[in-house]
């Protein structure tokens, strides 16, 4: 089989976001640009002759398609052998977990996450290391560089690859095995917990969940762990048919998308627990019947409750959190004496850690949890994480997060996105928080002493590195804090994103709704920032 290699210039935008590259459908589409991006991932890879790869994706529009051109250049850039996920499906958890087991050079995966899909929706690229998890900024940065001066790009020329029939089929030097894609990660769950004590959670018919993959890659994979394997009854998983537009909604698990799951969790018939998961079955949002747990809570619960689930009997070596995440898991890394990291927004950011040791469990406020069973953030996993602790405590969701802010204070948490805002006002918000800064030190703000105001650097433990301006921060004396930051995920315009804390460790002010205790905060929030005017808005877009 003969290696072509075709001319090419390059496009000026293809920097990796906070998770890899998103840009519309029509965007990759133009001829050249999906493969000028992948022949720099080769390229900055630097995988040795003969490296094993695997590649799949979240199942959108555009997946299969993109899929046969990574083999086609994977065939010509040396690679020996590629594991594919049948269907070209694989989550993002269940890819870090094909590549730690089978123990793959790295992966590409194919998905834009939680952003819509379809012909007008959006469409991603993510390159992962042989640790499973995403590639670092250093990474990113080279491969950035090579797209800037790319002149040429590999491919061969053959057939499409059999995507739908498990086995072998060679496309020249490359060997291309599509696997099981649910398989590897089954096992691993049942290896974490205990699927004995969950399938008589389910047995006793007095427990019922429903979980909503939202048309998303997890059906599959829901569909098998929790109604074959565990017993939950068919109708379990809603929405569990993966579809290449997501039914033309957006695969993100939050109250505002997960609508439906919202309605159908309310009221006294309904279900004990409801989870949903997003387009590649990163993330995850927990309810209780009428009660939702934010992610931040959920993080901290599951440090907490740790030792309940098989995998994590020996306890946990250390947490962290990205820093808009709230300090919930602080005070529960507190309590059981292990560190506890504040990282950037973005997986990436806790692989070191993980690699190293430091921490066991780790999570982001925008729902997602994982621990060290993965380099990624796994929603699947959080679900049974958490039906663990329900099946050994037998309480309620909501009964456990209660007890939880008695034991440990409750941190009331809302983050206000402000989506597809014109670049220059996102801007220009910043600016005007960032220009404060420095004289807000010691004033009093919404009844609160600023104690710190910054722009938040990391210096990572492990490696040395440090990464800047990853969100501007005002600190309270109390605890409480305002964070701003601009998203680094979405397609068209700019995604601002304000994050509001509070701390209360009084278990009679426990009660409130977060909005109603979080006013004087997001009032302060938008004063500050002057949002409203910069940017024309009168509410947010999305409220969490
Ligand atoms: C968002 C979240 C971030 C998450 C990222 C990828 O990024 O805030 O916490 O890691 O999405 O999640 P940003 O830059 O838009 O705030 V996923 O599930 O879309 O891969
Ligand atoms: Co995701």
């Amino acid at each position: 089989m003969t290696i072509r290699t075709v001319p090419t210039t390059p496009f000026p935008d293809q920097n990796p976001g906070t998770s890899g590259l998103r840009k519309r459908v029509s965007v990759f589409q133009q001829p050249g640009y999906l493969e000028n991006f992948v022949q720099a991932v080769f390229d900055a890879a630097e995988l040795p002759r003969g490296a094993t790869l695997v590649v799949g994706g979240d199942g959108r529009y555009f997946n299969r398609q993109a899929i046969q051109t990574v083999l086609r250049m994977a065939a010509a850039n040396g690679v020996g052998r590629v594991l594919v996920g049948r269907g070209g499906i694989l989550s993002t958890p269940a890819a870090s977990c094909v590549i730690r087991e089978r123990k793959a050079d790295g992966g590409i995966i194919l998905s834009a996450s939680h952003n819509p899909g379809g012909p007008n929706g959006d469409f991603g690229v993510k390159y992962n290391l042989s640790n499973g998890g995403p590639a670092p900024e250093q990474v990113t940065s080279a491969i950035a560089r090579r797209t800037r001066e790319i002149s040429e790009y590999r491919t061969v020329d053959a057939p499409d690859v059999h995507l739908d029939r498990d086995g072998d089929h060679q496309l020249g030097d490359l060997r291309v095995t599509v696997v099981d894609p649910v398989a590897d990660y089954a096992e691993l769950m049942e290896r974490l917990f205990d699927f004995d004590s969950l399938r008589g959670l389910f047995a006793n018919g007095r427990f019922r969940m429903l979980f909503d993959a939202m048309h998303a890659v997890t059906g599959p994979y829901a569909k098998e762990i929790l109604e074959r394997r565990l017993g939950a009854p068919g109708g379990t998983v809603m929405n569990g048919q993966p579809l290449e537009d997501f039914g033309g909604g957006h695969p993100d698990p939050n109250l505002t998308y997960a609508h439906d799951l919202v309605e159908r969790m309310k009221g006294g018939s309904a279900p004990d627990f409801g989870a949903a998961s997003d387009g590649d079955g990163d993330r995850n949002m927990i309810l209780g019947r009428d009660f939702f747990v934010t992610p931040s809570d959920s993080l901290a619960i599951l440090a907490a409750n740790a030792k309940l689930a098989r995998g994590y009997s020996n306890g946990l070596a250390g947490v962290a959190r990205s820093m808009p995440t709230s300090a919930a898991v602080d005070q529960v890394a507190k309590r059981l004496r292990v560190g506890c990291y504040e990282t950037p927004t973005g997986w990436k950011f806790f692989g070191n850690l993980l690699d190293a040791g430091r921490i066991t469990l780790c999570g982001e406020e925008s729902f997602g949890t994982g621990s060290d069973h993965v380099r990624e953030k796994d929603g699947l996993w959080a679900v049974l994480f958490w039906l663990n602790i329900l099946a050994k405590r037998g309480e309620s969701v909501e009964q456990i997060v209660r007890t939880h802010w008695r034991d440990f204070g409750r941190n009331y948490y809302t983050r206000h996105d402000y989506e597809e805002v014109p670049a220059d006002a996102a801007k220009a918000v910043m600016a005007r928080v960032q220009e404060q800064l420095a004289s807000l030190l010691g004033t009093t703000v919404a009844g609160r002493r600023v104690q710190s105001a910054d722009d938040f650097a990391y210096h990572d433990a492990v490696d040395g590195s440090t990464s800047e301006h990853q969100g501007l921060r005002i600190i309270f004396a109390d605890g409480a804090r305002i964070v701003y930051r601009l998203s680094g995920t979405g397609t068209s315009g700019a995604t601002l994103r304000v994050y509001i804390e509070s701390v209360e460790p009084d278990a009679s002010e426990q009660n409130r709704d977060a909005q109603d205790a979080l006013r004087d905060l997001i009032a302060a929030s938008l004063e500050l920032s002057d949002l409203r005017r910069l940017t024309g808005r009168n509410a947010p877009t999305v409220i969490t």
